[in-house]
C-alpha cells in the first residue's frame, strides 16, 4: 500500500520511535471538528439497516454519538476496558513493521489529521474520521478485536516470508472492505465502506460488483483497486468464522499461493460462492462515481 505520497521511512519530526505523536485534541480547530461533524451526520442517515450490529453496537459503547473529533483520552478509557485495545495518533501512514507491531499490542494507529472541508468524499491517505469512525468501533467487538491482534501477529511474519501482500489483501478484503452475511441480509463491517458516504450503499446495492463467498487462501490471490470502489466484496458468514480463520497454517498457505498467479479482480472461480455475479457497469462505464459515459 505505498502507493501513498506521504510514506517517510523515519519518523518525521515530534514522532516517537514507534510513529505516534500526541493527538493534541484541544488543538483542533471548530472546522475541524465540523467536519467530523459533518461526516459523521452523512453516514448516521444510511448506516442504519446496513452496518453490521457490533458496528451500531460500538459506536453506542465507545460515545461516538458526540459531536467532533472524539478525544482519544476519553475513548481510550471506554476502549480499554471493553477488549484491551486503546487508539494512538500517528501523522499518517506508518511502515508496515510499524503498523503490525502496534496491532499486535492492541494498539490501533490512527490519522491525528483529518480531511479538509472540501475533500469530502475522497481522501487518499486514512484520516481521523476514517480510522476512527470506520475502524474503532469494531475493535470493541472482542471477537473482532481478537482477530486485528492476530492479524498483527500474523504481520511480522509475512514480512519475514516476503508475502506482505497476501496478507495486505487478507486485510483490505475483512478488515477495509469486508461484508458480513446475516438473518436480515448482507451488512457492512469494513472500515473503508463504512466511512464512506457512496460505497456503503453501492458496496451492499450496486449490480456492478461481484459479492463472494469469503475464502482466505482466495483472497490472499486476489487483486484489488485502492482508488475506486471495489468490484468484488467478500462475504464473511460471522466474525467468529473470521477469528477462526486465523488458526489456519499461514506459512503452508503462503507456500501454495506464492507460486500461483494473482486473480484479476473481476474474475469469479468455479468454486467461489456467488451471492452477487456483478455486471461490472461501473468499473466499465469508468468508474469513480461512474462519470457520466463521455
Ligand atoms: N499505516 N497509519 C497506517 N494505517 C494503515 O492502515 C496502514 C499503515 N501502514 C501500512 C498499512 N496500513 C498496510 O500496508 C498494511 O495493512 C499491510
Ligand atoms: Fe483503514
Amino acid at each position: 500500500m505505498s502507493d501513498f505520497e506521504h510514506v517517510f521511512d523515519t519518523p518525521p519530526p515530534g514522532a516517537a520511535a514507534d510513529w505516534t505523536i500526541p493527538q493534541d485534541w484541544d488543538a483542533y480547530t471548530d472546522v475541524e471538528h465540523q467536519t467530523w461533524v459533518t461526516l459523521y451526520e452523512r453516514q448516521m442517515k444510511i448506516l442504519p439497516g446496513r452496518a453490521c450490529d457490533a458496528f451500531m453496537k460500538g459506536l453506542d459503547a465507545l460515545d461516538l454519538h458526540g459531536g467532533g473529533i472524539p478525544d482519544f483520552r476519553k475513548m481510550n478509557a471506554a476502549l480499554q476496558k471493553l477488549t484491551g485495545w486503546t487508539v494512538v495518533a500517528v501523522p499518517g501512514l506508518v511502515p508496515d513493521d510499524v503498523f503490525f507491531d502496534h496491532l499486535a499490542n492492541r494498539r490501533f494507529p490512527a490519522g491525528q489529521f483529518i480531511r479538509k472541508p472540501d475533500q469530502l468524499d475522497y481522501i487518499q491517505e486514512p484520516d481521523v474520521f476514517h480510522d476512527v469512525f470506520g475502524h474503532v468501533p469494531m475493535l470493541s467487538d472482542p471477537t473482532f478485536a481478537d482477530y486485528m491482534e492476530a492479524y498483527g501477529k500474523g504481520g511480522a511474519r509475512a514480512l519475514a516470508l516476503g508475502q506482505l501482500k497476501n496478507l495486505a489483501r487478507l486485510y483490505w478484503y475483512t478488515v477495509e472492505f469486508g461484508l458480513m452475511e446475516t438473518p436480515q441480509g448482507l451488512r457492512i463491517y469494513g472500515a473503508g465502506i463504512v466511512s464512506s458516504k457512496t460505497e456503503s450503499v453501492f458496496s451492499l446495492e450496486d449490480a456492478s460488483p461481484n459479492r463472494l463467498g469469503f475464502d482466505l487462501e482466495r483472497v490472499m490471490r486476489t487483486l484489488y483497486r485502492i482508488d475506486d470502489f471495489q468490484q468484488v466484496y467478500f462475504v464473511i458468514p460471522s466474525i467468529e468464522s473470521l477469528l477462526a480463520e486465523t488458526t489456519k497454517d499461514f506459512g503452508a498457505i503462503y507456500a501454495r499461493v506464492k507460486d500461483q498467479p494473482d486473480l484479476p479482480i473481476e474474475e469469479v472461480l468455479a468454486a467461489d460462492k456467488v451471492f452477487t455475479r456483478g455486471t461490472q457497469a461501473y468499473a466499465r462505464a469508468g468508474g469513480r462515481f461512474a462519470k457520466k459515459a463521455s
